[in-house]
């Protein structure tokens, strides 16, 4: 999220590609309803349901599943035609709209519209609604995200707001509806297998880094490796299952197949391919599941041994640090001890370490921590907090030590709720001091790239992360700002590189000293421990990741620019010669990858679109709220959601039970609801439920007594096979299914 829920309320016009916050995000999406009541915004969805979301729109449109890039270029189109884009802006402050347009000059309304499933007039009015009314905001959420072309999605959406001058103003940027509690915090801290904590990589130097945050020798650190695989991505947790079955091909280095699984909060489940993952638990030497509650997962093996369930304390029985989806930071203070013999995740993985003999290792900086402050024991969670400050330059989390957010936690009343901004003792700072907050004396960043306030207020231009130069048709382009785009109070007056030992000098025209020479040397300002680079910068008014442009065209991508592909199960076969998917990739995450091989027409046996999601009542993969007998009630079972004119044809009534076949042979038995909310030949499920697989019961595989309220079919078992090409996020928007009454 470059801005924050509360920003949107300085919004004109909100489009909104494949989220329902009415649903999903309920309190922020007051937000949205404020922007329309108080400020007159309009809001536009885009959207193959009629949502709850689109219940409030002005301005609706029903789009075929996968069709965001087409749709979006189409905006394009008319944009570049009309002059709606904002030239200067583009000028100063972003690399590649020469391909952006090129591109756009094919997406004609007529062409746009035949694949969008949707008519000319829609997109005309659509687009000279949003693109002529400033400030506007763009939000996504996973109809975005979960498709082959995920990543494509998540680019073109930005490049929309670069393209009309929105990114970095309030009331404009891209807001992206994170989904769990911290899952931002989540993927900041690391939890990803293509990164170490931060965003670093896996390069040497990253793992260079984090052994001098961690106080642990790099060759200590390499010894723990197979040294062939220390600096590969490791396995997602969409395909961890291949890594057991070894059906195909796996590059898992001299480990081989894998053996044992730790999972730690999370449903197993909620991934697609669900009968593959049913059969990679079944082969699995070692399963440990560290969860607050007796898991589904647990019900899809029939295994008696190799499986533990340990109780792990939930959020009201812990503490620390959780982030939101605008980068911004609570204090979460424990309400309870920890009940029963349940313990805090961190307190199980000290326990492994302890056993697997690294603890010392793997607390060593916390320690050291403590002695700096005349402590002999680190103190949870704040010595890890205070660890983090030290290492995650990257994203600047150096500003957010344990004392300031606590603060901000407590005295949240201090702060206005649509600009973030404190009050009293708390004035000139930012409500949970939302990332990058450089060092102790930031206030927080409410909107990313805004160069309208001094770095010091929480401006910043774009990062400088792809070099100082890059080609396009045949031409140079400087990727640093133009003269006179720049955060005011700057040492610089248009773009700068980031901050390194060797232009420190240079850029803020300040001298250092021999003694803070020799400190920094050979470092820049994501590897300095001493914090000299970040603060002499900030103190020149700069940004430490520089001062450069926004990148629409990425030359060493498979898209350099964003194309429409049709997904890999596609409704329209007709389409697929001229939006062919991806050719299959070898070696992604440790498998190979299909795209190509599977792309066919599918549609005469699977004529039926299948769409996923969530409804309010449930959440995630479901255990939380179907053991719970109030949430249960409202929505006991599983089902699936037919236009009523479909269900007429295949003579299926309210109530009747189906069967949802998959391209993969699999097959879920499912209770129908109908509705005029979608339309014609597609079919919505949600995912909340589990415990029924192929129709059968799998209540005899919880623990005793522990069966949730509700068990169901999870849909996962029949969404279909489909990763993206970047990311290997499922395709769990996209498939195709044939529906037969039970
Ligand atoms: N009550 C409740 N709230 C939740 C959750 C929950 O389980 N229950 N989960 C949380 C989590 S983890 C997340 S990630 C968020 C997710 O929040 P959302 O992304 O809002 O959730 P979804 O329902 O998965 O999908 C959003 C919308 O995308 C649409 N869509 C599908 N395909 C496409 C497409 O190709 N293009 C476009 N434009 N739209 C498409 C769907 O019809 C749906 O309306 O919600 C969070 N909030
Ligand atoms: N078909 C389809 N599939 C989807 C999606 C979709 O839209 N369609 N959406 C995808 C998305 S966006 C997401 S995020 C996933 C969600 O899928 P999951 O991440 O599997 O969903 P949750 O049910 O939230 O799982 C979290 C687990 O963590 C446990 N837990 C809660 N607190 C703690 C704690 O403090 N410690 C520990 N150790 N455990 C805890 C909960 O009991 C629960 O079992 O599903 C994905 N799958
Ligand atoms: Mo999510």
């Amino acid at each position: 999220m470059t801005n924050h829920l509360g920003d949107i309320q300085n919004s004109k016009a909100i489009i909104i590609f494949g989220a329902n916050p009415a649903v999903n995000h309920p309190v922020g999406f007051q937000h949205f309803l404020k922007a329309k009541e108080v400020n007159n915004a309009k809001i536009i969805v885009i959207d193959p349901r009629f949502t709850r979301t689109a219940a409030k729109a002005d301005k609706f449109v029903q789009i075929r599943g996968g069709t965001d890039i087409a749709f979006i270029y189409g905006m394009l189109h008319l944009i570049f035609k009309n002059g709606w884009d904002d030239k200067t802006y583009n000028n100063d402050r972003t690399f590649g709209i020469e391909a952006v347009k090129k591109e756009a000059e094919k997406w004609t309304p007529k062409v746009t519209a035949d694949v969008c499933g949707i008519t000319e007039e829609q997109l005309i009015e659509v687009t000279r609604l949003y693109a002529t009314t400033k400030p506007a905001t763009l939000i996504w959420a996973m109809g975005l995200t979960q498709h082959s072309i995920g990543t494509g999605n998540t680019r073109i959406a930005p490049i929309l707001q670069l393209v009309l001058g929105n990114m970095g103003k309030v009331g404009g940027g891209t807001n992206i509806l994170r989904g769990h509690d911290n899952v931002q915090g989540a993927t900041d801290f690391g939890c990803t297998s293509d990164s170490l904590p931060g965003y670093y990589g896996l390069a040497e130097g990253a793992f260079k880094h984090w052994s001098r945050v961690w106080n642990v020798d790099y060759e200590w650190l390499k010894s723990q490796f197979d040294s062939e695989m220390m600096n590969k991505p490791g396995f997602t947790l969409s395909r961890w299952w291949q890594g057991v079955l070894e059906e195909e091909k796996i590059y898992n280095g001299k480990a081989g197949k894998i053996r044992a699984m730790f999972c730690m909060g999370n449903g197993l489940i909620s991934i697609a391919q669900t009968n593959k993952v049913r059969e990679a638990l079944n082969n699995l030497e070692l399963f440990v599941m560290v969860d607050p509650f007796p898991h589904d997962a647990i019900a899809y093996t029939e295994r008696k041994d190799g499986v533990y369930l340990l109780p792990a304390a939930s959020q009201m029985e812990t503490s620390g640090s959780v982030t939101a989806t605008n980068r911004s930071a609570q204090w979460r203070f424990q309400v309870v001890k920890p009940l029963y013999e349940s313990k805090p995740d961190e307190e199980i993985l000290f326990e492994f370490a302890r056993r697997l003999g690294f603890y010392d290792e793997f607390t060593r900086s916390m320690t050291n921590i403590a002695k700096q402050n005349g402590r002999e024991k680190f103190i949870w969670p704040d010595d890890a907090t205070r660890e983090i400050n030290m290492g995650m330059k990257t994203i600047g989390l150096s500003g957010w030590t344990p004392e300031r957010l606590k603060d901000h936690t407590t005295n949240w009343h201090l702060f206005d709720t649509v600009s973030l901004k404190g009050k009293g003792p708390l004035k000139d700072t930012y409500y949970g001091l939302p990332w990058p907050c450089w060092n102790e004396k930031h206030p927080g960043s409410p909107n990313l790239y805004n160069n309208s306030i001094p770095v010091m207020q929480g401006g910043m231009g774009f990062r400088n992360n792809f070099g100082l130069e890059q080609e396009l048709f045949g031409k140079k382009y400087n990727m640093l700002a133009s003269k006179g785009s720049v955060p005011p109070k700057s040492s610089q007056k248009g773009g700068y590189p980031e901050i390194t030992a060797d232009n420190i000098e240079e850029l803020t025209g300040k001298k250092l000293t021999e003694k803070e020479k020799e400190i920094v040397k050979g470092k820049n300002w994501k590897t300095d421990l001493s914090m000299i680079l970040v603060n002499k910068a900030l103190e020149a008014g700069l940004c430490p990741y520089g001062n450069a442009r926004a990148r629409m065209y990425v030359s060493t991508w498979p898209d350099k620019i964003p194309l429409h592909r049709e997904p890999i199960h596609t409704p329209r076969p007709d389409l697929i010669s001229k939006y062919p998917t991806y050719p299959d990739k070898v070696n992604q995450f440790r498998v190979d990858t299909k795209f190509a091989s599977l792309q066919k027409d599918w549609l005469k046996d699977f004529p039926f679109q299948l769409n996923t999601g969530r409804i309010v009542t449930h959440s995630g993969q479901g255990i939380e709220a179907r053991v719970s007998l109030a949430l249960t009630e409202i929505n006991p079972e599983m089902y699936c959601q037919l236009n009523p004119n479909t269900a007429a044809e295949l003579g299926i009534s309210e109530g009747d039970f189906v069967w949802i076949h998959s391209p993969e042979g699999f097959k879920a038995k499912v209770k129908v609801r109908l509705t005029y909310s979608l339309k014609e030949k597609v079919v919505f499920a949600p995912f909340h439920w589990a415990g029924v697989a192929q129709g059968e019961s799998l209540a005899k595989n919880y623990p005793e007594g522990y069966v949730p309220y509700s068990i169901g079919e999870a849909i996962n078992g029949v969404t279909n096979y489909g990763y993206d090409i970047i990311t290997q996020i499922p395709e769990t928007k996209c498939g195709l299914c044939r529906i037969e009454k039970a």
